[in-house]
């Protein structure tokens, strides 16, 4: 760390300038150093100094203010959490909850956080991307000693910046982050930023797991082969939409503590700006406009838009085997199989055979075909036009006119002229459409 002839640190220098609200500017060399306990604001208020932030499936952590402190208090433990409706397994987390509740704090905030060990093993927080004393960075043996089972730690620090961040254990991190302990940790602002305010702020955790059909313990030494990708720790159809009303700016907030994969989330309808990173606000000039950002492993990014399209708008990470769920995995290749013959055959042995697979994966749905207990078939649900093909880490956003209220629209009905369809034999012939003739393409030979 960088310091100046004073033997200050930039990050001192920070916190006793008032946190940058004031304006950003450095001390003059000379001032008082930082106290033990460096200047904070009063504690911000949702509804006076934010707008709380919307958690799918989710949940927030509740606090107190005590002398001009909020004062939390995590409690990592064992938690029987469900992944989708028939999908359960005994995950770790906080407070009950897999991930852990959303913190929501504001930039200047003083934040006392308590955090109980009721799990069988130790463990630690980690304040991931916070700005904060070494003291408090909760990496087990280097900042701190490890949370014994049945021990309860204090952190305590001022919060001198704003954007989307993270918790997790820094304590046998292979096992305890693949088993759920994370969180989201957003700072609001103490002064909104300029330009025109956001009425929806969405905020989800991205993460993946190794379940076993049937297995009760999602296993953490798996590295490369998850089968099981959640959102808000729900996999599709499991996950609850993002309801928004047409013409209303909507921020989405994503962030990645799953244990190896990137996700490259993809939103149907609409262009998006990158406009934060768990870096800070990305200056106006540097934002870029796209439909699908990148969220690496240990990162957030959020993404905003006005949502002037109506409809129900798909939003999944597309790397294809993100939207599947458990039985889609380490399956043979039958495409393109007869199993006409065949099936006969094998079910004088197995009398309910039944060879799937060899067009593909997109009929499993309808088929309803039986899975083992405790596990969801590896595509998702019904939407309002049949079935939709994909599970895991999908979502939708649904954008209705005039809405009173949030709670779930239903399908959005689509205007007749707007709809695709069949195509009419009137139609083909006005087009000049042959659907048994030789289909056109070109060979481009260049210019
Ligand atoms: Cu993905």
């Amino acid at each position: 760390m960088s310091t100046d002839t004073k033997g200050w640190s930039r990050r001192q220098l920070l916190v006793a300038s008032g946190l940058g609200v004031a304006g950003g500017s450095l001390l003059a060399a000379g001032e008082a150093r930082a106290e033990v306990s460096p200047k904070h604001l009063p504690p911000g208020r949702p509804g006076r100094d934010y707008t709380p932030v919307v958690v799918p499936n989710g949940s927030k952590l509740p606090w107190k203010v005590v002398d001009g402190v909020k004062v939390f208090h995590l409690v990592a433990e064992e938690v029987e959490h469900t992944f989708a409706p028939g999908l359960q397994a005994r995950c770790w987390g906080y407070n009950g909850r897999v991930h852990g509740p959303l913190i929501e704090a504001v930039e200047g905030d003083r934040v006392r956080f308590y955090v109980t060990n009721r799990l069988p093993a130790p463990t630690t927080v980690h304040w991931h991307g916070l700005l904060l004393p070494n003291g408090m960075d909760g990496v087990g043996g280097l900042n701190q000693r490890a949370i014994a089972p049945g021990e309860t730690f204090q952190y305590e620090f001022t919060l001198r910046q704003s954007g989307t961040l993270m918790y997790h254990s820094h304590h046998d991190e292979m096992t305890q982050i693949a088993l759920g302990m994370v969180g989201l940790f957003v700072v609001h602002p103490r002064q909104p930023p300029r330009g025109p305010k956001v009425d929806r702020d969405f905020a989800f955790m991205l993460h993946e797991w190794k379940l076993d059909p049937g297995a009760r313990r999602p296993n953490p030494n798996e590295m490369t082969d998850f089968n099981l990708l959640t959102l808000n720790g729900k996999a599709f159809p499991g996950t609850a939409p993002m309801v928004v009303r047409t013409g209303q700016r909507v921020r989405i907030r994503l962030g990645n503590l799953g244990p190896m994969d990137h996700h490259p989330i993809h939103l149907h309808g609409y262009q998006f700006r990158i406009t934060e990173t768990d870096g800070g606000r990305v200056p106006e000039s540097a934002q870029w406009s796209d439909t699908t950002v990148l969220v690496p492993v240990g990162s957030t990014r959020t993404v905003e838009f006005v949502a002037d399209e109506p409809g129900d708008w798909a939003m999944h990470c597309h790397m294809t085997h993100h939207v599947m769920n458990q039985m889609g995995h380490g399956m043979p290749n039958l495409i393109g199989l007869k199993p006409e013959g065949f099936d006969e055959k094998v079910r004088a042995l197995l009398p309910d055979y039944m060879t799937m697979g060899h067009t593909g994966m997109g009929d499993m749905e309808e088929m309803g075909m039986p899975v083992p207990a405790n596990s969801i078939p590896m595509v998702g649900g019904h939407g309002r036009y049949g079935g939709i093909t994909m599970g895991g880490m999908f979502t939708v956003l649904k954008v209705r006119d005039g809405l009173t209220s949030y709670a779930d629209p239903g399908w959005y009905e689509n205007p007749l002229s707007t709809q695709a369809r069949g195509a009419e034999r009137a139609e083909l012939l006005r087009d000049g459409i042959d659907v048994d003739g030789q289909p056109g393409a070109i060979d481009d030979e260049g210019a």
